[in-house]
């Protein structure tokens, strides 16, 4: 199937022309037929010679309802363009095709209705060479718009339009049937007894009767399909569809119906801006934002001549790369309202505090594309789903799990881990090795994981922390300075083993508590209390020569034997009893196990 939206100047002939070709009534409401006046979206479908089925949506011409039209158009890959050869190029025709243009919709035909009027060749002369000029084609790419002159009272010329309506489809592009689903709804209402109705235009993708998708954030379930009033299992764009939802559900045009996850919901975007033909800036600093079906109010925030920061009044799922039209619904009869187009080139903009940050993120999105390496370039690193969220494929290999980073960003922290590492041993010299988690801070990174794919020789990863690799085994892992303390402290217990040191003598040698702690943890003191530390062996060698004595002994007898003080003997007797060399008799004896 494809889908067609009519365009071009009200009363021109585009509902009668849909009804020539379809059979089917466009305008619906008792006021439209009343009217004589396209006022809401209509809908209608045939087939055409060669089979392939297309669906109409037709849109007003009249110039209060171009919200309407755009939102009819927005999702739309191609246009039949009619203009009334009695009247010939009129505002509407004119502010249309710059609709056209700057929502980059490239397919198309030219209608020159009423030709029972008028000669349509002067009106098809003058508008074939706009729509051309505005880069509208029938055929393949580099080929002109096709025009056509019709009667939709007398039928003559509908034959050679339905032959042309069929090279225009056969020369669309087609859609991508994986592609996530952003189904825009331009109608919806409730069913009795089977809940919501909403219908849209689906540009891409494929819906299937039981898909979970979400609106507004909210799940719903697909109950029912049809396309063009027939029930299907499942159904792929560019189609029409009208999806039954389970429940109650608040949809409402310009609100769309999205693949969870693969879509980013945000209320601000980053875009480049594009002049549409005739308008001319500066843009005002409120407008409104169109896509799909939506209509959105917009405060602009200008970054530099071409970038703009757009926040939207709501949410809108979005991807980079999506083309936003800028409206200035204030604006009088006459003049141009479609102002603008806007390329999305970032849906989760950085905060711009620093003086200046907006002048640098301008430089930035002057050079950015609408793709991975660019989103990296801002971000830095992202994970896979984000990435897929945002709208771009992942470009390459992740670094690490699903982390994708941005190539320069990646090469900085190579540079700057080992650094960080030095710094944090020298800050630490009795544990060097930093914790992974202690990197990951410094560094700024949101993930451990990023922090290990970061760590090459001669740095090593060992038990969560990082090691420099320069660390001497000699000195069991000590740094110099309490290595040389514990020496000479060694050194002076050689003669007199139990002799612990006071704190004073300790003190001298720069060996406080954590000294102590980390000479202990390294094999290289031993600790029997607080502050009492003796060779290691010492308490080994002390429950020999309690052996010797005569069983059981008190704690004087083992103080004299050992040739200490209280201090000393006392933890080091609690120490023997805990390692089982030693064992209470009674209040004040022990004996030797
Ligand atoms: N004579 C003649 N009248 C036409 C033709 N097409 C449309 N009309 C009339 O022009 C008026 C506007 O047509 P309509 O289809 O509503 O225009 P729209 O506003 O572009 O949808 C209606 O009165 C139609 O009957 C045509 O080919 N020949
Ligand atoms: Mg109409």
């Amino acid at each position: 199937m494809h889908v067609l939206a009519t365009a071009g100047h009200v009363d021109h002939g585009k509902s009668t022309l849909v009804r020539a070709l379809t059979g089917m009534e466009p305008d619906r409401l008792a006021e439209e037929r009343r009217r004589g006046l396209t006022i809401e979206l209509g809908y209608a479908w045939t087939s055409l010679p060669s089979g392939e089925r297309v669906a109409f949506v037709d849109v007003p011409g009249h110039e209060r309802f171009l919200g309407t039209m755009l939102a009819g158009v927005g999702p739309v890959p191609a246009v039949m363009f009619v203009v009334a050869a009695d009247e010939g190029w009129m505002p509407q025709s004119e502010e249309h095709l710059v609709a056209l243009r700057t929502l980059g919709v490239r397919h198309g035909l030219l209608v020159v209705t009423r030709a029972d009027l008028a000669d349509p060749g002067p009106a098809a002369k003058d508008a074939g060479g706009r729509l051309t000029e505005a880069g509208l084609r029938t055929g393949p790419a580099g080929g002109a718009v096709e025009t056509l002159a019709v009667s939709g009272r007398t039928g003559e010329g509908l034959d050679a339009l339905r032959a042309a309506l069929d090279r225009l489809v056969a020369a669309l592009p087609a859609p991508d049937p994986e592609a996530p689903v952003r189904l825009w709804i331009d109608r919806a209402f409730s069913v009795r007894g089977s809940g919501t109705v909403v219908t849209g235009t689906l540009p891409a993708g494929r819906v299937e009767v039981g898909d979970e998708l979400e609106l507004d954030g909210e799940p719903v379930r697909v109950r029912g399909l049809e396309s063009l009033k027939e029930q299907a299992e499942s159904v792929s764009g560019v189609a029409r569809v009208a999806l039954n939802l389970r429940g109650r559900v608040a949809g409402e045009r310009g609100h769309a119906l999205v693949t969870p996850g693969a879509w980013t919901a945000t209320g601000l975007a980053d875009v480049r801006v594009t002049m549409a033909e005739g308008a001319r800036g500066p843009l005002p600093g409120r407008l409104t934002a169109h896509i799909g079906s939506a209509s959105v109010p917009c405060e602009v925030r200008p970054l530099g001549p071409e970038a703009a920061r757009l926040r939207l009044a709501r949410p809108l799922p979005l991807h980079v790369g999506d083309t936003l039209l800028l409206r200035d619904p204030g604006r009088g009869q006459g003049e141009l309202r479609v102002l603008a187009r806007a390329t999305v080139l970032d849906v989760r903009p950085p905060e711009l505090r620093r003086r200046g940050a907006a002048r640098e993120r301008a430089k930035a999105l002057a050079e950015a594309s609408a793709d991975a390496a660019s989103l990296l370039r801002t971000h830095l690193l992202l994970r896979e789903r984000e990435l897929v969220a945002m709208g771009s494929p992942p470009p390459g290999r992740p670094v690490t799990g699903d982390w994708h980073a941005d190539p320069g960003h990646w090469a900085n922290l190579l540079a700057r881990l080992p650094e960080v590492v030095r710094r944090h041993a020298d800050a630490h010299p009795l544990e060097p090795a930093m914790p992974l988690e202690a990197a990951r801070h410094e560094l700024d990174l949101p993930d451990r994981r990023l922090v290990t794919a970061l760590v090459r020789p001669p740095l090593t990863v060992a038990d969560g922390r990082i090691t420099t690799g320069r660390t001497a085994a000699g000195e069991a892992g000590l740094p110099a300075p309490v290595a040389g303390a514990v020496r000479t402290l060694l050194a002076g217990l050689s003669s007199t083993p139990f002799q612990a040191p006071e704190a004073g003598r300790l003190a001298e040698l720069g060996l406080g508590p954590r000294e102590i702690a980390a000479a202990v943890r390294a094999g290289a003191l031993l600790r029997v209390a607080d502050g009492v530390v003796l060779a290691p062996g010492a308490d080994a060698r002390a429950a020999a020569v309690l052996a010797r004595l005569p069983q059981p002994f008190t704690v004087s007898q083992a103080r004299s034997a050992l040739g200490t003080s209280r201090r000393v003997a006392v933890p080091l007797l609690e120490h023997l009893d805990r390692r089982g060399f030693t064992e209470r008799v009674d209040d004040v004896h022990r004996r030797s196990v």
